[in-house]
C-alpha cells in the first residue's frame, strides 16, 4: 500500500518517526528491525491487538485495514510492513539494507512480496494453533463494526468472519495454510543451504522480511526441525544487537 491520505488528519502534524505497533506482532518486528538496523530513533504508539485497539475509529483513519503497524514520518503515513520497510530503507541510506545489484535486489523483493502474499495463511496456521487465539474472537457487534468501517482489505475481511463464525477455520483450511507456509520453508532452506542471506551476500531486508515468521510460528509449534539451514541463518540474525532491541525488548508485551 505504501503512502496513504489517511482520514485521521492529526497525524499529520506528528513530527519525527512515529511507529503504531504491537509486540508480539511478525509485520510490527519487521519495521522495529529495519529501524533499529537503521540505528534511527522513533516514537512507540502501542496498539493492543488484544484489546482491539486497531478497531477503533480513530486508528482506522490512520490505518484503514485496521492492522499494525503503521509508521508516521514527519506527518507522511505508510502503512504494510513490506512498503514501510522498503520506504525506510529508501529514505535513510546510511547502513543500507538492500544489495547493490539490481538482478539482488530483484531478489530481495521477491522475498519480501512472498511474506506478504502468504501473511494470512501464517495467520491461519498461528490462530489455528495458538491457545492465546481464542482471546481475539469478535463479538457480534465488533464484527458488526468491523464490517462497516474496514471496507479495504476483502481478504482479511473474510478471514476475520471465518475466525468468529461458529464453525471457525475447517481442516481443511489448516492444511491449505500449512501447505503454503511448507512451500515457502522448503525454498527458503533451499536458498540458505549454500547461501548466508536470502537476497544477496550481506543481511537484507528480505532477511528482516522473513525472521519475524519463525519467531511467531515457533509459539505455534511449526516443526522447523524439519528445515536443517533455517536455524543457523536465524541464529545469525539473532547475534545482531537489532534482534534484542526490535524484538526481544518487546516480547514481554507479547500478547497485548
Ligand atoms: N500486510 C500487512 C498485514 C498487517 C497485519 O495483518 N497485521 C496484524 C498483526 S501481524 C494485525 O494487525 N492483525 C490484527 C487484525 O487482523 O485485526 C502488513 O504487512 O503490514
Amino acid at each position: 500500500m505504501g503512502i496513504i491520505n489517511p482520514t485521521n488528519k492529526t497525524v499529520l502534524d506528528l513530527k519525527g518517526l512515529h511507529l503504531y505497533h504491537t509486540g508480539f506482532s511478525n509485520c510490527a518486528m519487521r519495521v522495529r528491525l529495519a529501524l533499529e538496523e537503521k540505528d534511527l530513533g522513533w516514537e512507540s504508539h502501542p496498539i493492543s491487538l488484544m484489546k482491539g485497539e486497531q478497531l477503533t475509529k480513530e486508528y482506522i483513519g490512520i490505518n484503514p485495514n485496521a492492522v499494525v503497524p503503521t509508521l508516521v514520518d514527519d506527518g507522511v503515513v505508510i502503512i504494510d510492513s513490506a512498503d514501510i520497510i522498503d520506504y525506510i530503507d529508501s529514505k535513510f541510506v546510511s547502513n543500507s539494507l538492500r544489495p547493490e545489484s539490481k538482478a539482488e535486489q530483484e531478489r530481495m523483493f521477491e522475498w519480501m512480496y512472498l511474506a506478504r502474499d502468504n501473511h494470512l495463511s501464517i495467520k491461519t496456521y498461528m490462530y489455528s494453533n495458538t491457545a492465546s487465539s481464542d482471546k481475539m474472537k469478535r463479538s457480534e457487534e465488533v464484527m458488526a463494526d468491523y464490517r462497516k468501517n474496514q471496507t479495504f482489505d476483502k481478504a482479511l475481511l473474510e478471514f476475520h468472519e471465518r475466525f468468529n463464525s461458529n464453525e471457525g477455520f475447517s481442516e481443511q483450511d489448516v492444511i491449505d495454510a500449512t501447505s503454503v507456509i511448507d512451500a515457502c520453508f522448503e525454498k527458503m532452506d533451499e536458498r540458505l543451504k549454500d547461501h548466508k542471506w536470502l537476497a544477496g551476500d550481506d543481511f537484507s531486508l528480505a532477511d528482516i522480511a522473513w525472521v519475524p515468521q519463525l519467531i511467531v510460528l515457533k509459539v505455534a509449534n511449526y516443526p522447523f526441525e524439519n528445515y536443517k539451514h533455517l536455524e543457523a541463518w536465524k541464529n545469525e540474525i539473532i547475534k545482531r544487537p537489532s534482534f534484542k532491541s526490535a524484538i526481544l525488548d518487546w516480547l514481554p508485551a507479547m500478547g497485548k
